[in-house]
C-alpha cells in the first residue's frame, strides 16, 4: 500500500510534510482549514480552491520515479499481489504497472464526471489548466475529475481487498501516513502471521506501537534510498534501472 511519499522524489509534494506539503503551503487557496480543499461539500459551493491545487498534481507535469519502478518489478517477478495506492498522480500507471495490478483508492485524473449528477465527461475536457471551472450541461454543476473527496464512495475497485489483504503473504507499506480512513485500515487486515514491512520517513499507525507487533518492521528515512538499498540487497539494481530506461525512452516517443 503507498502513499503520497512514493512520489515526492518525482516533484510532487505530499499532504503532511511538515514545511514542504500542501498543507503547509495553503495559504493561497484561501480555504478554512486544509481538508477543505477535497471536502465535497466546500466544493459545491467553491471549486476554485481544488482547481488551483489540481494544477500542481496534474499528470503529465511528472515523470515515475526509481520507487515507482520497484514496486513494477515485484510485478515483473511475479510478487505483485496488487498495488493499493492512495495517490492521484497516476504515476503507477505510467511506469507501466498493468491495470489488473493496481487499485487506485483515491480515484484519478484519468476520468471525470460531474459532482452533483454523475454525468460522465471526458477527462480533457475538465479544463484543469486554465482557469475555467468546467461545468455539467445538464444540471450547470462544477464537473470535476474522478478523484475521491472526503464524503465520496471509494471506486468499486477498492472492494478487491476484501479478497486480497487475507491471501498476501507480505504487506509493504510505502510513503504514507496512514491518516485516511477507510485506506488506512487495510494495513491491519493481513493474517496476523504475516510481516508487514514499513518504508516511511517516521512511524504512522500500527508502527507507532512500542514495542512493535510481532512480525511488523521499519526502515525509517527517505523512501528513495530505502528501496534503492532493498533493491541492491536484491540485485535488483541493475534491472530497475534499465527498466527505467527503457519505459522512460518509450513513454518520451
Ligand atoms: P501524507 O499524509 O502527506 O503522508 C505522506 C507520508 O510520506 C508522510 O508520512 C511522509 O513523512 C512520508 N514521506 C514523504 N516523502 C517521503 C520520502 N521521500 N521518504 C520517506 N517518507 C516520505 O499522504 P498520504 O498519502 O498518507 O495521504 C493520503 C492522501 C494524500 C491521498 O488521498 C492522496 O490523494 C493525497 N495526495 C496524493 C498525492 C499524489 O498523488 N502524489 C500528493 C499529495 C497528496
Amino acid at each position: 500500500v503507498a502513499g503520497a511519499g512514493i512520489s515526492t522524489p518525482s516533484g510532487i509534494p505530499d499532504f503532511r510534510t511538515p514545511g514542504t506539503g500542501l498543507y503547509a503551503n495553503l495559504e493561497k487557496y484561501n480555504i478554512p482549514y486544509p481538508e477543505a480543499i477535497f471536502n465535497i461539500d466546500y466544493f459545491s459551493n467553491d471549486p476554485q480552491p481544488f482547481f488551483s491545487l489540481a494544477k500542481a498534481l496534474y499528470p503529465g507535469c511528472h515523470r515515475p520515479n526509481y520507487i515507482h519502478y520497484f514496486l513494477r518489478m515485484l510485478h515483473h517477478k511475479g510478487l505483485l499481489l496488487r498495488l493499493y495506492t492512495q495517490n492521484i498522480d497516476g504515476l503507477e500507471k505510467l511506469c507501466g504497472i498493468p491495470d489488473e495490478k493496481l487499485v487506485e483508492a483515491h480515484g484519478s485524473f484519468a476520468t471525470a464526471s460531474c459532482h452533483l449528477c454523475y454525468t460522465p465527461y471526458p477527462a480533457e475536457e475538465v479544463a484543469i489548466m486554465n482557469d475555467n471551472i468546467p461545468t455539467c450541461s445538464f444540471c450547470a454543476a462544477a464537473v470535476k475529475p474522478d478523484v475521491v473527496f472526503f464524503g465520496e464512495d471509494l471506486p468499486q475497485k477498492y472492494f478487491l481487498h476484501t479478497k486480497d489483504f487475507p491471501k498476501a503473504d507480505l504487506l509493504i507499506v510505502m510513503g504514507t501516513s496512514l491518516k485516511i480512513e477507510p485506506f488506512a485500515s487495510l494495513v491491519n487486515t493481513v493474517r496476523s502471521s504475516v510481516p508487514r514491512l514499513l518504508l516511511n520517513r517516521h512511524a504512522v499507525g500500527p508502527f507507532e506501537k512500542v514495542p512493535l507487533q510481532r512480525g511488523d518492521h521499519m526502515d525509517l528515512g527517505d523512501l528513495a534510498e530505502s528501496v534503492r538499498r532493498f533493491a541492491e540487497l536484491l540485485g535488483w539494481n541493475g534491472e530497475i534501472e534499465e527498466l527505467m530506461r527503457t519505459q522512460e525512452t518509450s513513454n518520451v516517443m
